[in-house]
């Protein structure tokens, strides 16, 4: 008549207990009662513990997802298609990304641009009717016949530099990066914007609020190398598989052309506190569900 000798399923019948024996069969009972109790807390907390997990298990997983930046857009191009067989001017792809604030360019190239850095390396945009259909904003004899409204110019020498303009009607140097002073009064030197380079690509960044681009919005663009005379051409396009121009000169006109969609990222900021927000909701869900 012990607790120990016990299955915990047995009942005691109610056959004429004495005092003695009653008291005995009232601590089984009490006893029984409240190790039931303690194992559905226990339950109870195990479930509660496993499912807050869960929560913030699949909070951190959809956290690490967005914060990624979106994966990269590749255009290809081919190789040796240029007629000056010169590495730093062949472009082999451009990878285009975007995060909340800017657009980057990774302009990949069979040669070293450290090692050999005298190539130039150009963007032009069509990103809204009407625009440039003879010219661009540095002056080179290419064009985008569809209408060009941006245009970045850069260089891989002294120093890295780029430069961005904008047509309406006439071209305007808009922002600029580099060790030089700016040809315009409006040249505003923004570190948003800015040109990296390593031993097969360089990288051009600019902040997609100066294209006038909003969220969600698609543009056209090619993506240029020249040398570092005023009149040389395109001499590789991106969007042009087969040779661009035959001799320095040129001219070109992109007639091809690709084609990018900007995407939503969430600011770093504004992710951490919807991380955070989302956390403490769910908590407190989760605490109330216990
Ligand atoms: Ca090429
Ligand atoms: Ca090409």
């Amino acid at each position: 008549m012990f607790a120990s000798l016990l299955p915990s399923t047995t009942t005691v019948p109610r056959v004429s207990l004495n005092p003695h024996e009653y008291a005995v069969d009232k601590s089984i009972k009490k006893y029984e009662s409240e190790r039931n109790q303690s194992s559905q807390s226990d339950i109870a907390i195990t479930n509660h513990m496993k499912s807050t997990k869960a929560v913030i298990g699949s909070a951190l997983t959809v956290l690490a997802l967005t914060a990624l930046p979106a994966t990269a857009t590749i255009y290809s191009d081919a190789t040796g298609d240029t007629f000056a067989g010169i590495g730093i001017l062949d472009i082999t792809s451009v990878e285009v990304n975007n995060t909340a604030t800017d657009l980057i360019f990774k302009i990949n190239l069979a040669g070293d641009p450290v090692a050999t850095d005298w190539g130039k390396y150009m963007i032009s945009f069509d990103t809204t009717a009407g625009g440039d259909t003879t010219g661009n904003g540095w002056g080179r004899p290419i064009s985008m016949s569809a209408g060009m409204d941006y245009w970045i110019g850069s260089w891989a020498d002294g120093g890295n530099g780029e430069s961005l303009f904008a047509y309406t009607g006439s071209w305007a140097m808009i922002n600029a990066y580099g060790p030089f002073a700016g040809p315009g009064a409006t040249a505003q030197f923004d570190p948003g914007f800015n040109i990296t380079k390593d031993s097969s690509s360089v990288t051009l960044t600019v902040p997609w609020a100066n294209l006038g681009l909003s969220v969600g919005n698609a543009f056209n663009f090619d993506v240029y190398t020249s040398g570092g005379g005023g009149g040389d051409s395109a001499v590789d396009s991106l969007a042009n598989p087969s040779q661009s121009i035959s001799d320095w000169p040129g001219p070109y006109n992109s007639a091809l052309v690709d084609s990018y969609t900007l995407t939503a990222i969430p600011e770093p900021a504004t992710l951490a506190l919807l991380g955070l927000g989302g956390l403490l909701a769910w908590s407190r869900i989760a605490r109330r569900r216990s």
